[in-house]
């Protein structure tokens, strides 16, 4: 192949480096690609590059020589260090006016600070988040950049034809600006962690209470993939998950699999997020915990002999057909929840940090090829476009859906409550769903606790004013 000046660089050589560099050379944009090890770059180019347009470099220096002026570079390496060695190491050899792009999942305040010192140096930089796994890497994940929108005019083309497609669009937009993308993406990872949470409850349920087999779970989850209301790609790879058999012992693998989730941030960081801006988001946070809380197996597995099971599966087993239809009601809600706390934080966070986000192009480009895509995306595109509701949990359309929906999330997590499994997920979606829509919460208690022991205060539902009450017996005024 002869060599030729690249239109894009991709530094990074893991898995997505090298299914986002062969989609991008695929999608005919000739690829320069670069790893830290040059030995995973030439096994790369050795076992995967089939004539595609891939042009691999041994040194910096080389593959900044083989870029197209003004030079574009993504950068899909490990958050953290290993970005700011890389950009450290670029604008020594960049020069004004290229365009680095961070593809990897960065904290969004790490991409501040790195856009601002870019533009110190003349640069242009796009904090964008990418999801997919390694699948959407190479046929079309969702990608979402934010930062400089003079560099979204030189990358966006590449992107858009790199993106997955969905109704004649690429799941692929300029958000807005600074860290626009990498927060959209944090968000994005929050909401998946709490419908991943929200579905293994949902296994639970019918493997310990319905007494169902994970065979049977499987095609549950199958059918359930086939219908409105949790069509969704989390919902399909469940299914195919809970359908494989571990090949030494014939058993289904998950069953063998031990119990004790690992995380690598971006949900801690969405909860994190969410309670600097006040936004609650109880189903994320509850996903949070409960990976952290499965990381203690060893003082869980000492504790579960002091608190066994409080009722067997077989003394009070519900109807199975009736469990079956009630939870899939009850994971319809927890992801309409999910979704919208998710909204609800990147609402406020646009307001505070000044993106201006258009929320119905976060879910357009949500659509296809990230891990969240799913059959509510539509609706929620449709809510935010043409219908602005003050919550998603408002939106006219969803209402009569939720409505139908709240009597069957009460009833599965009243019976996990009863048979002692723990349901945090669903729970927190019976909390939130419960307390926005209570009209008055026991706050008022609270407040008044408030003012009692620390003079802080209270406001009257019967009178305007800030009041405060001598509390103590007798000292009423
Ligand atoms: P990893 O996150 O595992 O990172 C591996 C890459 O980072 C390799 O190219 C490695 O080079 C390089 N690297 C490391 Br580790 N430390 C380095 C350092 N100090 N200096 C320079 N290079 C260093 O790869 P990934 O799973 O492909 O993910 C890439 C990015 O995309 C991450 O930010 C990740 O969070 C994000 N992401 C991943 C997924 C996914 O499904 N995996 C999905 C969406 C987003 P080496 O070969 O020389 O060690």
């Amino acid at each position: 192949m002869n060599q030729e000046r690249c239109a894009i660089g991709v530094i990074g050589m893991a898995v997505m480096g090298q299914n986002l560099a062969l989609n991008i050379a695929r999608k005919g944009f000739s690829t320069a690609v670069f790893n830290r090890t040059t030995a995973v770059t030439e096994k790369f180019h050795q076992e995967r590059v089939q004539g595609e347009p891939v042009f691999p470099a041994k040194t910096m220096e080389e593959f900044v020589a083989l870029l197209e002026p003004p030079r574009k570079v993504l950068l899909m390496v490990k958050a953290g260090e290993a970005v700011d060695a890389f950009i450290g190491k670029l604008i020594l050899l960049l020069q004004k006016g290229d365009l680095l792009i961070d593809a990897g999942n960065s904290h969004f305040t790490d991409t501040d600070r790195r856009i601002a010192e870019a533009e110190k140096q003349g640069f242009l930089f796009l904090g964008t988040g990418v999801s997919g796994g390694e699948a959407g890497a190479l046929h079309g994940p969702s990608i979402m950049p934010g930062g400089h929108e003079r560099g979204y005019l030189l990358a966006g083309p590449i992107l858009e034809q790199a993106a997955a497609q969905v109704d004649g669009g690429a799941c692929c937009a300029y958000l807005g600006p600074r860290s626009a993308g990498h927060f959209v993406k944090m968000v994005h990872n929050g909401i998946e962690y709490a419908f991943m949470q929200a579905l293994a409850e949902g296994y639970d349920l019918l493997h310990k209470v319905g007494g169902i087999s994970t065979s049977r779970c499987a095609d549950i989850f199958g059918e359930w993939n086939t219908r409105e209301n949790l069509a969704s790609y989390l919902t399909e790879i469940t299914a195919a998950v809970l359908s494989h058999h571990d090949e030494d012992t014939g058993k289904p693998l998950v069953e063998l699999i031990l119990d004790q989730a690992e995380q690598k941030g971006t949900g801690k960081w969405t909860t994190q997020t969410a309670l600097d801006l006040g936004v609650p988001t109880p189903l994320i946070n509850q996903a949070v915990m409960a990976r952290s809380l499965s990381s203690y197996s060893g003082k869980r597995k000492s504790l579960s002999s002091l608190y066994p099971t409080p009722l067997p599966v077989s003394n009070d087993s519900p109807d199975k057909d009736e469990l079956i239809k009630d939870l899939e009601q009850a994971l319809f809600l927890a992801q309409v929840c999910a979704f919208s706390e998710g909204f609800q934080l990147l609402e406020s966070a646009s307001g505070e940090f000044g993106y201006g986000l258009d929320l119905s192009t976060v879910a357009r480009i949500w659509k296809g090829g990230c891990i969240i895509r799913s059959a509510l995306l539509p609706h929620i595109e449709h809510a935010y476009s043409k219908l602005h509701p003050p919550l998603l949990l408002a939106d006219p359309v969803l209402v009569p859906r939720i409505r139908e929906a709240l009597p069957p999330l009460r009833k599965v997590v009243a019976l996990a409550a009863h048979h002692g499994v723990p349901v945090p997920c669903l729970g927190a979606a019976l909390f939130s769903l419960d307390s926005w829509g209570a009209g008055i919460l026991p706050t008022n208690l609270i407040q008044a606790q408030r003012d009692y022991f620390g003079a802080h205060t209270f406001r009257r539902r019967d009178k305007e004013g800030v009041f405060h009450e001598q509390w103590e017996k007798g000292d009423a005024q």
